[in-house]
């Protein structure tokens, strides 16, 4: 691969424009923490699906394959692969041979977020198509990173809030039993524990489980999923081992709920970003980690 004195990543979520989630929340962030994004729109959307009416969607399924036709011709190569979002089922395919092409070499780090759904249930614009197809993504991926809703349909299991960390300790498993290296699953319930939600994650390298335990806001904002992976990745390329990543994210994610549950606007329009990016190139000091046995 290219050395190159800046890493780069390849983007693949769609555009919603307005809202606050995938590649408006990617790019600032990556961007922010001194990574080049090169974007893979898979759809443009007018805004994102949770919580707006009659929004619009164009599906560049079509469009895809000649787009990498063209990244191939002048040869480019990338640090990192980083799909969210997607547009159809069929378009997972021609993602899939997009990772087989330019994820080939060992160095490039393949990163799924498993974008399906959220509270238990599946987004408007997903089927069991989507389900079964993402199946098959996962397996090509270095890490994942579904969220809890996420890692039930990839595991055909009921979502239940009750969950003990044993199980969530076999889900992880499962999941990296289906090919990623590494699995993260982020807003898993913390039984027992009041006013918390837990980061868990398993390391097949090392055989080691985390936790991140965050407090719990009674408020969901659309797209703090692809804040949170977005900065788990440029934390990876900036060389930062997987509990520390995972700590980065979920500090700033609380960081951006905080700055935008103490304002008063719609909780549809996202997190307010752009007063927190600078916490990115804050200097990391307290972490609060823990390995799970
Ligand atoms: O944040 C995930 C996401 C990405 N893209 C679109 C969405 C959502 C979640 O609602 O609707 C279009």
């Amino acid at each position: 691969m290219t050395k190159r004195s800046v890493k780069r990543v390849a983007a693949v979520h769609d555009l919603s424009g307005f809202g606050r989630t995938s590649l408006a929340v990617v790019i600032p962030i990556l961007s922010t923490m001194g990574i080049q994004v090169c974007s893979v729109p898979t759809a443009v959307l007018s805004t994102h699906t949770g919580g707006f009416k009659d929004y619009t969607f164009v599906d560049l399924t079509d469009y895809l394959e000649s787009y990498f036709n063209h990244w191939k011709k002048i040869n480019l190569d990338f640090d990192c692969i980083y799909t969210g979002f997607l547009g159809s089922s069929k378009q997972i395919d021609i993602i899939g041979n997009f990772i087989e092409d330019f994820g080939k070499n060992p160095d490039t780090l393949v990163v799924v977020d498993p974008v399906l759904g959220d509270n238990g249930k599946l987004y408007s614009t997903m089927n069991d198509e989507v389900v079964a197809q993402m199946k098959k993504l996962v397996r090509k991926a270095d890490i994942i990173t579904p969220n809890f809703t996420e890692a039930a349909f990839l595991l055909n299991k009921p979502y239940r809030t009750d969950i003990k960390i044993s199980e969530l300790k076999r889900w992880l498993y499962e999941l990296s039993q289906m090919g990623p290296e590494k699995v993260v699953i982020t807003s898993a319930p913390a039984c027992g524990v009041a006013k918390t939600t837990n980061v868990v994650a398993y390391n097949r390298e090392d055989r080691r489980y985390w936790k991140v335990s965050c407090v719990y806001i009674p408020a969901h904002y659309p797209g703090t999923g692809d804040a949170f992976t977005s900065v788990l990745v440029g934390s990876l390329l900036q060389g930062d081992n997987l509990p520390i990543a995972l700590d980065r994210g979920v500090q700033f994610i609380t960081g951006a709920i905080r700055a935008s549950y103490g304002a008063s606007y719609p909780k549809r329009e996202g997190v307010l970003l752009e007063r927190v990016l600078g916490n990115l190139n804050m200097p990391f000091i307290i972490s609060s980690y823990e390995m799970i046995d």
